[in-house]
């Protein structure tokens, strides 16, 4: 097996597949066209790959939406009502990725600890997998036909069990695992299939043994692999597990008859311990995953060339690879122009990656043109190490914190003085933060960019925007009013802009689900504020009505979470100088007026680390963040924040921990069950479950949602309860908002005359 990375980017350097995706959708373009976009994409990755010089290029890296989703078609899981009525197989494809007409898409949700989404596969007795498609096949013969013998990347058949989940229909003891055998079935098949078109490697991806797994599941993943690898005609299998280590997984992978196992020596560092005592590696190849695939750090390439070393003590055959796939990276940093050469130096995106396994391969067969680079590697670090990154006044800051900084007074006092100085109904309303981004929105923010228009004319714009929807929301009769953020692009990018410490990026997309692209911040150094960031907005937004309006800001979970983070120092001490920067943020929304500051945390689940074991210290600083960002807000002041994608059970703890006064939460699809788990726990401050799904277009009437709010009275008292939507209503128009709101608003009204009355 030769030096590789365990998968590339596929939206295009360019975005060139999201455009034609979209396009095709919009009926513009024509699924031949499509498929054109697609053919030339895969050429230029299998062909830069190679020319690079990597050992092994890998193939079916490629998708038009997702990869979990390609493996259900690949096995004919995709529930029947998507194929029904000859939809044809590509549309029946996207129906189960977006939905069409009536039918509701697959559900989509987070992939491990990243920012990508998946689509969440159905099984039920119904499902029968079987070989029904050829995609890996026609993909290694694609890259064949243009001269480069590919290893095609499949998602491991137990991985894929496990992150489907059992149909609606499926009886109550349905177990996923029990299709186990079915499901290796096809791969054996495929294996076949392979092996006679000329491959020669296969990488089978098992990252969900970087999670905490039963021991079934383990007997699983030994069976599967006994099987696959006792498969008669097949090409050499690589089952790589990545976000993390592998833990007992590896002693069952070294004990099964295949030929590699791929280790994340990034993420996954703890496997290098212990390892030696893991019996039959000697024979295997391990594919040493010591560039970063997550991150757009250059590599330590000395440090690199030592876990190699050790590992060539523990197997006899050691190559070099990316601790996991490329996709959660962007595609070159030579796109970007007008960097800091300093900062330049430090980076390195999935086109320098490649570049660099290349290199730990040649210094770890011993070449000598290696050295040159090695010592450049070396210059980089201890330049990095310097002044660069450190900022003392934050670091003074800081360090002159003491706990008491982090806590506010007791709950009882706070809300008392809130109800005296807000003085809102039980039952308030309000929304989660964003209106829609109309077209005016976006114009005005590509003009801007474009220089089509100065500061002044575009701040006059969004000025215009705010006021509008300023006064919409008191026609509608909400309590507490947004500004509805038109000046924000993204929630946490807005905010790299405005913080000293971070850097922005042109071209950086890196995909989070199907089409949409989000371009991560990079935080290179001590993060500062250099200037307030929002509260010209908001006080300008408050300054039109009577009414409280919200100040909006992100918390420090979440600015983490979706942006590249240093590598140099644990991902808490980052989160404190974050919330530095945000509780002087609080401190001038507060001198300007607002009365109410939101620190939204949607990411707080998604950080939550995969094994039980690292859960309580990262709780513990993702807690302490959130405080220290919010505790320094007078008693008076209402401290709300936000949290989306539901399975909040093993967070709860932490959610009452933040000690907010209010928390709005995502609730519409999960039919209200945080509720239950929150009145468990003994939760007494304000919530806000969300009462309509902001995610279909279809717009809730007044009884139905008079409904969710009798069912979250039962939990929650009528003082406590806020009434809202679930978030996101940026990513809908006026003519679906504006009907729904009134219906909230109406509700809420009619309920709350029976509360109080
Ligand atoms: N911001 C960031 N990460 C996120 C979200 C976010 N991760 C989770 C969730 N929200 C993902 N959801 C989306 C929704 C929409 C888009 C991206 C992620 C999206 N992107 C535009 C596109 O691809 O066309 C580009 C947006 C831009 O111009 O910046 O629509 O909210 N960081
Ligand atoms: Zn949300």
């Amino acid at each position: 097996l030769g030096a590789t990375v365990l998968g590339y980017p596929r939206i295009g350097p360019d975005r060139e597949l999201k455009r034609a995706l979209e396009a095709y959708w919009a009926g513009r373009i024509d699924a031949a066209a499509l498929h054109e976009v697609a053919a030339t994409l895969r050429a230029a990755t299998w062909t830069a790959l190679r020319d690079a010089g990597l050992g092994s290029v890998p193939s079916n890296t490629f998708s038009y939406y997702d990869q979990v989703l390609d493996t259900a078609v690949l096995v004919d899981a995709l529930p029947a009502r998507y194929t029904e009525g000859g939809r044809p197989s590509l549309d029946a494809y996207f129906a189960a990725a977006r939905g069409a007409d009536s039918l509701a898409p697959l559900e989509l949700t987070k992939w491990f600890d990243t920012n990508y989404h998946y689509l969440v596969p159905e099984l039920g007795p119904d499902t029968v997998p079987r070989l029904a498609g050829r995609k890996p096949v026609e993909e290694f013969r694609e890259a064949a036909a243009l001269g480069i013998t590919t290893r095609p990347v499949l998602l491991g058949p137990v991985t894929f069990l496990l992150l489907s989940k059992a149909a609606p229909d499926a009886p109550a003891g349905f177990d996923r695992l029990d299709l186990l055998d079915a499901m290796i079935d096809t791969q054996v098949e495929l294996l076949a299939e392979l092996a006679a078109a000329g491959a020669e490697w296969v990488q089978f991806d098992e990252p969900a043994f970087a999670a905490d797994r039963t021991p079934a599941e383990l007997d699983a993943l030994a069976h599967a692999y006994r099987r696959l690898g006792e498969a008669e005609r097949r090409p050499s299998i690589l089952v790589a597990g990545y976000h993390g280590a592998l833990g007992d997984a590896l002693g069952v992978l070294a004990a099964a008859p295949i030929e590699a196992v791929g280790l994340d020596l990034v993420a996954g560092r703890a496997d290098l311990t212990g390892i030696a005592s893991v019996a039959g590696l000697r024979q295997k190849t391990l594919l040493a995953g010591v560039v970063d695939g997550r991150n757009v750090w250059r590599t330590d390439l000395d440090e690199a060339l030592a876990y190699c070393a050790m590992l060539l003590g523990i197997a006899d055959h050691v190559t070099v690879g990316t601790s996991a796939p490329l996709l959660h990276v962007p595609y070159d940093l030579d796109a970007e122009t007008g960097l800091d050469p300093a900062l330049r130096s430090r980076l390195a995106f999935a086109r320098q990656k490649v570049d660099e396994v290349v290199l730990l391969a040649k210094a770890l067969g011993g070449a000598d043109e290696a050295a040159p680079a090695l010592e450049d590697s070396r210059r980089v670090l201890r330049a990095r190490d310097g002044a660069a990154t450190r900022d003392q006044r934050v670091r003074a800051r800081l360090e002159s914190l003491r706990p008491e900084h982090g806590r506010r007074a007791d709950y009882d006092v706070r809300a008392r003085g809130q109800a005296e100085r807000l003085g809102l109904p039980p039952l308030a309303t309000t929304t989660i933060g964003s209106f829609p981004q109309t077209g005016g929105v976006r114009r005005a923010r590509a003009d801007r960019r474009a220089g089509r228009i100065d500061e002044a004319e575009y701040r006059r714009r969004m000025r215009a925007e705010i006021a509008d929807v300023i006064a919409l929301q008191e026609d509608i009769g909400l309590d507490v009013l947004v500004h509805g953020e038109p000046e924000r692009n993204d929630m946490v990018q807005y905010f790299a802009e405005n913080l000293e410490g971070f850097l922005s990026t042109e071209h950086g997309w890196v995909q989070s689900y199907g089409s949409r692209c989000v371009r991560p911040p990079i935080i290179h150094g001590d993060v500062s504020r250099p200037a307030p960031m929002t509260v010209e907005w908001s006080s300008y937004a408050q300054s039109l009505t009577e009414r409280p309006v919200k100040g909006m800001l992100t918390g420090p979970v979440t600015i983490l979470a979706w942006s590249f983070v240093r590598d140099d120092q644990p991902l808490g001490d980052t989160a404190r100088q974050v919330a530095l920067a945000l509780r002087d943020e609080i401190h001038d929304l507060e001198r300007a007026g607002l009365r109410i500051v939101q620190v939204d945390e949607p990411a707080l689940r998604e950080l939550l680390p995969l094994r039980e074991a690292d859960r309580a210290d990262y709780l513990a600083w993702a807690v302490d963040s959130f405080r220290l960002a919010t505790s320094g807000a007078a008693d008076s002041t209402q401290i709300h924040t936000h949290l989306c994608y539901s399975e909040f059970g093993d967070v709860i703890d932490a959610i009452d921990a933040l000690d907010a006064d209010v928390t709005t939460i995502e609730a519409a699809r999960s039919r209200m069950e945080v509720l239950d788990d929150l009145h468990k726990i003994g939760y007494r401050r304000g919530v806000g479950p969300g009462v309509y799904d902001i995610h279909s277009p279809r717009v809730p009437d007044e009884a139905e949602v008079t409904r969710l709010i009798g069912a979250a009275l039962a939990a929650v008292p009528g003082d406590r309860l806020w009434v809202n939507p679930d978030c996101g209503l940026k990513t809908r128009g006026y003519a679906e908002v504006e009907p729904a709101l009134r219906a909230m608003v109406s509700a809420a009204r009619a309920r709350r005359a029976q509360v109080s009355g």
